[in-house]
């Protein structure tokens, strides 16, 4: 499925705006079957939750509803008309006027529906969206509902960022040729000075395919035809970590000698690695500086906004990071498409986050039942995940930025059965995308010698809090115990490892002399012992602090306004630990920092 683009055939509307909203009511039977009753404006894209003053909305639990009317422009006859939403958290069902079009389960991936016999050109039509935030056991991310003392529905779950609902991302209608293309999948390589683009491209219809290279100036490199086929490109531009380049593929489609169809596909040249010991891009050792990060700002919530899109990529420039995690989900396509251009190095990572019942709102549960077993996560939620896997795959198979797949974050991967439901998942995502190496993160207590999965991976990704929930205000004794966490695993496993989250909550404009925990002091002291001890493994392979800004989660005796761990406050202050970390990174580069 091809992100929506405006071409020489193909039109697009954008359908972002205000809409009406309301929430559901068990009186309203078919809301999408008249104008909203009662209903409030809401801002599209955005999460609902913060926009409205009333607890209620925030903290709604089921179903909610947006609605607006769109014209079909009036020169779309002699094409199909398909509305597309980038997400909807997590469940949307989608109403042109009375017709239920499509229905997607999944929050952060898009969906379409061609609704060409629902419309009419140049008339309007009656849109609703319902969108539904209710978890499950077999929901990812996995959640319970349960009726609390004051008789109201409560969500719970087993990760700490609040969960943020509704129509986060842009909606779009486009006019698209009847005979066209429907996908393109590119894959590159190098030999000697030479660049390889191995392309194929999927069409509806039967159409001449034909592809035209271009470089960044505009002018033409290379072209072909056929509906696949390798270009080799000499004396190529790779794209590199912090210097991207970019090619662009034209592909278009040509039937009694006119055109068809058109479409441009970004491509950067760069290959990727992975040996006992290194991450390879483009046949270099590269180290991952960064973080992980959340779509999250005041007041839209998870919504996608451009201006913190841009901001956010300038302070992780300045900083000195040169990779990020797409934590807990895969984040809007516009990020991705950035990532691209600014030559930033991305693991992505699907939305299956809280794979461990032994641990709710960030602490641990009481009398846990196994995290895997037929009742809990099993073959129903190992298919959802296959699914999620091939929707996040489907999407960025094209994006030079993403270097590594994360199956999953944090599973309770010490526990029985957890090698029997990722061994099918990790052998999937090498299927959907051999290009790709793949990794997951260990949580705090899956450590080398209880873990069970570790061996399905190319990298192992650690997520420590050494420091923090243990030894917390004793870096000292933190230090021993981090150390030979490490060593265990490295060790162990003939495979390089990384720190895919550490951090220390702190609250922005508190000191102390004394390394106090939530102090600004503390959280360099932390993260400076953090470093001590990487720099002494050669096959440590990257560094991704917890995380770049403060967030929302849901309230806990233990969260003060949300996460506080970032570098970065949630409105994008620096703390005292952005100097530092600047300090370091910025000698770094891409090279390790015992290696400099
Ligand atoms: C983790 C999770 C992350 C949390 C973090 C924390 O291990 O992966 O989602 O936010 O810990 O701060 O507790």
């Amino acid at each position: 499925m091809l992100r929506p683009q405006a071409s020489e055939t193909r039109d697009l509307v954008n359908l972002d705006g205000i809409w009406r909203f309301a929430v559901d009511r068990p009186e309203v039977s078919e809301p999408w079957s008249a104008p909203l009753q009662g209903s409030l404006d809401v801002a599209v894209p955005a999460s609902y939750n913060d926009l409205f003053l009333d607890p209620k909305i925030r903290d709604h639990v089921g179903w909610v509803w947006y609605q607006r009317d769109v014209f079909v422009p009036r020169g779309w006859g002699d094409r199909d008309t398909v509305i597309r939403f980038e997400a909807a958290t997590h469940h949307g069902k989608v109403y042109v006027n009375d017709v239920l079009v499509a229905e997607h389960i999944g929050g952060y991936t898009p969906f379409e529906a061609d609704i060409t016999d629902h419309v009419q050109p140049g008339k309007p039509f009656r849109l609703t969206v319902g969108v539904d935030n209710e978890l499950s056991i077999h929901t990812i991310p996995p959640g319970h509902v349960h009726v609390v003392d004051s008789g109201q529905r409560r969500q719970s779950y087993h990760h700490d960022f609040f969960n943020y609902a509704g129509l986060a991302r842009s909606v779009w209608l486009t006019g698209i040729p009847r005979t066209r293309i429907e996908d393109i999948a590119v894959t590159t390589g190098v030999e000697g000075a030479a660049g390889t683009i191995k392309y194929s491209v999927v069409t509806t219809g039967s159409a001449e395919v034909r592809v035209v290279l271009r470089d960044e100036t505009g002018a033409e490199v290379l072209n072909g035809s056929g509906a696949e086929g390798t270009l080799r490109v000499e004396e190529v531009k790779l794209w590199q970590p912090g210097a991207a380049y970019l090619y662009k593929l034209e592909v278009s489609l040509h039937g009694d000698g006119e055109l068809v169809d058109s479409y441009t596909q970004s491509v950067g040249v760069r290959t990727i690695e992975v040996t006992k010991t290194e991450f390879l891009i483009n046949g270099k050792p590269f180290y991952f500086t960064g973080f992980g990060k959340h779509e999250d700002t005041p007041v839209r919530g998870k919504g996608h906004d451009n201006a913190y899109l841009v901001h956010d990529f300038e302070l992780m420039k300045w900083i000195g990071a040169n990779s990020f995690r797409t934590s807990h989900y895969p984040y809007a396509e516009e990020v991705l498409d950035y990532a691209d251009r600014h030559g930033i190095v991305v693991i992505g990572e699907t939305a299956a986050v809280g794979f461990n019942l032994g641990v709710s709102g960030g602490m641990s549960a009481k009398n846990p039942p196994p995290t895997f077993s037929p009742d809990t996560l099993g073959d129903e939620m190992q298919e959802t995940h296959a699914q999620h896997l091939r929707e996040l795959i489907g999407r960025d198979k094209n994006h030079p930025s993403v270097v590594m797949w994360c199956i999953a974050n944090e599973p309770a991967s010490q526990e029985d059965g957890a090698y029997e439901y990722f061994a099918p998942l990790a052998e999937l995502t090498r299927k959907l995308d051999p290009s790709r190496p793949i990794t997951y993160t260990a949580w705090l207590l899956a450590n080398a010698k209880n873990d069970q999965i570790a061996t399905l991976f190319d990298v192992i990704g650690i997520n420590r809090y050494f420091g923090w929930y243990i030894d917390n205000g004793d870096l000292a004794s933190a230090e021993v115990k981090l150390e030979a966490d490490i060593r265990d695993w490295v060790e162990k496993f003939d495979k390089p490892v990384m720190m895919t989250e550490y951090g220390a909550d702190t609250m922005a404009g508190l000191h102390s002399l004394n390394d106090i925990p939530w102090s600004e002091e503390y959280q360099i002291a932390y993260l400076e012992m953090n470093h001590r001890v990487f720099d002494k493994f050669p096959t440590f392979v990257g560094e991704q602090v917890w995380n770049f800004a403060d967030f929302r989660t849901t309230p806990g005796v233990h969260r003060v306004d949300g996460n506080k761990k970032g570098i970065f406050t949630r409105d994008r202050r620096p703390k005292g630990s952005a100097f530092f970390l600047r300090g370091r990174w910025t000698a770094t580069g891409n090279v390790k920092p015992s290696q400099q």
